[in-house]
């Protein structure tokens, strides 16, 4: 009988020879499993324990489940181990999704210290006691996913009767019957769902923080484009004076006795124009420079005249005149493009100047083509822009019937006219010399008109 080498069991026999003298047999926690609370005769235990105690190992799992559904936490699970046999480990596991065994808590007798796995954050608190024949594991949970559907497994390690490791587990099924997989497939995706959110979180922050910038660089661009603005203004101003500088040389290099800046002694000083043309020049407006096209100051020429008469021109400097359009033409050609009218109306002086003018020759009927406005007086010659000029005898205008006629002039109409520089002579009504200064009004009966242009060849 003391072949057997066994810790357990020589135990076993020498608590059976303690006890030999009493009639009765108190239990070992050696056989706790088997003898709970009875009692047995000595011979009785002996044969018992030499015909089962080397084939069988008593080891005991108790694992439950507890739910608290009014506690902070929703529910515990426990497994508590009785072993015959020298434990070594107990542990327990999610076994809730199948394939996928995730360590919940662990205790060893050699480190009784329970440790839990840092990952799973389901678990709130787990507590543990171990000894060499006893242990005990608590974990608890916060969620119900995991107090009633999650499935479990407890472990234990002990060392058999041959001194080998050996284990014993015990499951613990779904509290709730339902499928766990899938429901363990819900959370995950709940949990997804819930990291996608804080995402989206910080996502709208990083948003606003853009949005913010935006509004910085918003601010910036602003700054700049002041910067901008004032460059062009800037470079708008020296190319004014660069065209200033280059037409004051076109006109001196040309011989021209018109030019801007030139010396002179009076507001109006006759030359003569290539071909023997007696011109007027305009010394003084704007700095002077200005080839006059029409004049009407005394009233002594008639302006009621056909187109030939407009082709070629008419009066002299001494007198009312207009130059003629074939001039005016060519004129515009050759960089003669700036542009200005100036009159008198009730004493009062007023001006309308352009950057931009050109006419077309005779086949376009002397289409006029003018912008670029700036004066002190409504811009009338914008209705004008893109028409062709019209006489009693040649209608080219918009309107049904002829505006020259109707207006007793000869001009650039529309359907009819916003101005009437060539119209009848100290007349006060619509036949007269007009210049509008409001859509609806119109200046009557000017005293005094002068057209005119200047070198600004870019
Ligand atoms: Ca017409």
């Amino acid at each position: 009988m003391f072949q057997f080498r066994h810790q357990g069991f020589v135990h076993c026999i020498f608590t059976l020879r303690e006890d030999s003298q009493n009639t009765t047999f108190k239990p070992n926690p050696l056989f706790v499993c088997w003898l709970k609370k009875k009692t047995m005769t000595l011979q009785t235990v002996c044969v018992f324990v030499f015909v089962v105690l080397v084939a069988v190992q008593c080891q005991v799992l108790d694992f439950t489940r507890q739910l608290t559904p009014d506690d902070f936490y929703c529910g515990r699970i426990q497994c508590v181990a009785n072993s015959s046999q020298s434990i070594i480990n107990m542990a327990i596991y999610d076994t809730t999704e199948k394939g996928n065994s995730v360590k919940l808590a662990f205790i060893s007798v050699f480190a009784p210290i329970v440790s839990v796995d840092p990952s799973n954050v389901n678990v709130i608190n787990v507590t543990g006691t171990i000894s060499k024949y006893n242990g005990v594991l608590n974990v608890w949970f916060s969620r119900d996913f995991d107090c009633l559907y999650g499935a479990y497994q407890c472990e234990l390690e002990f060392v058999n009767i041959n001194g080998q490791p050996d284990a014993v587990r015990e499951n613990l099924a779904p509290a709730a019957q339902i499928n766990a997989t899938l429901l363990y497939s819900l959370v995950k995706i709940d949990s997804q769902l819930t990291n996608t959110n804080t995402q989206l979180e910080g996502l709208k922050i990083d948003s606003e923080a853009l949005k913010k910038d935006n509004e910085v660089l918003k601010q910036d661009n602003k700054g700049l484009k002041t910067v901008l603005d004032s460059v062009l203004v800037e470079l708008s101003s020296i190319k004014g004076i660069m065209n200033s500088t280059l037409a004051v040389d076109h006109d001196k290099k040309n011989g021209s006795l018109c030019y801007r800046g030139m010396p002179h002694k009076s507001p109006r000083e006759k030359f003569v124009l290539p071909g023997n043309i007696q011109a007027l020049c305009d010394t003084e407006s704007d700095g002077g420079g200005w080839i006059v096209l029409q004049r009407r100051v005394r009233g002594d020429v008639v302006f009621y005249r056909g187109w030939g008469d407009y082709k070629r021109g008419f009066g002299t400097p001494d007198t009312d005149f207009w130059i003629g359009n074939d001039l005016i033409h060519d004129l515009t050609s050759q960089g003669y493009n700036e542009f200005r009218v100036d009159f008198v109306h009730s004493n009062r002086e007023y001006f309308a100047q352009y950057t931009n003018f050109t006419i077309g020759d005779e086949l376009s009927g002397y289409l006029i083509r003018i912008g670029g406005y700036s004066g002190n007086v409504f811009d009338a010659m914008n209705y004008h822009n893109g028409y062709k000029f019209s006489t009693f005898d040649r209608d080219n205008d918009l309107s049904g019937s002829n505006c020259a006629v109707l207006f007793h002039g000869a001009w650039w109409y529309n359907a009819c006219q916003y101005s009437n520089l060539n119209g009848a002579w100290a007349v006060a009504n619509t036949t007269g010399i007009s210049w509008r200064f409001s859509v609806n009004d119109s200046l009557m009966n000017l005293s005094f008109t002068e057209i005119k242009v200047r070198y600004n060849k870019r």
